[in-house]
C-alpha cells in the first residue's frame, strides 16, 4: 500500500488547512509531523524547504511546496480538477477566489485593535459584495450542485472551506445567499467531508490569542 502523505507545518490552520480539507474530502488519510519552535523549523529549512517556507507535504516520493501546487497535485491524483482543459481553468480561477478570500481570513486572529477592525471591515465587504455573490450567482445560473462539470472538485472543497471559516467571523454571511446555504448543506454532508467536519478530525481551529503568539514567534527572525 502506498505511504501516507506526512504533512509537515505547525499544528494550525494556516496555509496547510486547505490541504488538509482536499485529502480528507478525497478520502486520503495522512500523517502531520508539527513543529514547535523556530529551532525546529531551522532544522526542516536546512534539510527540505525549496524556499524556505511551509507548507511541505511528502507524497509519492516527492517533497512539495508552494500550497497551490501542492493542491493541484492531490486534486488531480484524486479526478478533483475536472475532466478537460475548460473545466480544469474554471476550477482553478473559482479556487483562486476562495483562495484570495481565505489569505484575508488567515492574517485576521494575528491582528490587533484597529488595524483587526480594518480588515473585518475588508473581509465583510469582499465575502457580501465581491466573493459570495460570484458563487452564488454560478450556482444559482446552472442549477447544478457543484460549481463545475456537476462534479466535486477543488472548487467546492475550497469553497466550503471558506464559508465555513467566514462564518466563524461573521454568522449571518450567508444570508441572503440561498443557493450557497444549500451548497453549505450538501456539501456539509458528504461523507468524507462530514467526517472531516466531526469532533476528533485533523481539522484545526482559528487559533486563539495564545496559539498566534506562539506562531508568531516560531516564524519571527
Ligand atoms: N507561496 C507560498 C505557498 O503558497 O506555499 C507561501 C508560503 C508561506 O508564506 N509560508 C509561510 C512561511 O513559511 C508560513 S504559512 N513563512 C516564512 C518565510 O516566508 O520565510
Amino acid at each position: 500500500m502506498a505511504n501516507k502523505p506526512i504533512l509537515h507545518y505547525f499544528n494550525g490552520r494556516g496555509r496547510m488547512e486547505s490541504i488538509r480539507w482536499l485529502l480528507a474530502a478525497a478520502g486520503v488519510e495522512f500523517e502531520e509531523q508539527f513543529f514547535e519552535t523556530k529551532e525546529q523549523l531551522e532544522k526542516l529549512r536546512a534539510t527540505a524547504l525549496l524556499f524556505q517556507q511551509v507548507p511541505m507535504v511528502e507524497i509519492d516520493g516527492m517533497k512539495l511546496v508552494q500550497c497551490r501546487a501542492i493542491l493541484h497535485y492531490i486534486a488531480e491524483k484524486h479526478n478533483l480538477l475536472g475532466k478537460d482543459l475548460k473545466e480544469r481553468a474554471t476550477i482553478i480561477m473559482y479556487s483562486e477566489g476562495t483562495m484570495d478570500l481565505m489569505e484575508l481570513l488567515l492574517m485576521y486572529p494575528f491582528l490587533k485593535g484597529e488595524q483587526q477592525k480594518q480588515k473585518l471591515d475588508e473581509i465583510t465587504n469582499k465575502t457580501k459584495n465581491r466573493y459570495f455573490p460570484a458563487y452564488e450567482k454560478v450556482l444559482k445560473t446552472h442549477g447544478q450542485n457543484f460549481l463545475v462539470g456537476n462534479q466535486m472538485s477543488l472548487a467546492d472543497v475550497q469553497l466550503i472551506e471558506a464559508i465555513l471559516m467566514v462564518e466563524e467571523t461573521i454568522p449571518d454571511a450567508l444570508s441572503g445567499f440561498p443557493s450557497l446555504q444549500a451548497f453549505k448543506t450538501r456539501m456539509s454532508n458528504i461523507p468524507t467531508i462530514k467526517k472531516f467536519l466531526a469532533p476528533g478530525s485533523k481539522r484545526k481551529s482559528a487559533p486563539d490569542a495564545k496559539s498566534a503568539e506562539n506562531i508568531m514567534k516560531i516564524f519571527q527572525g
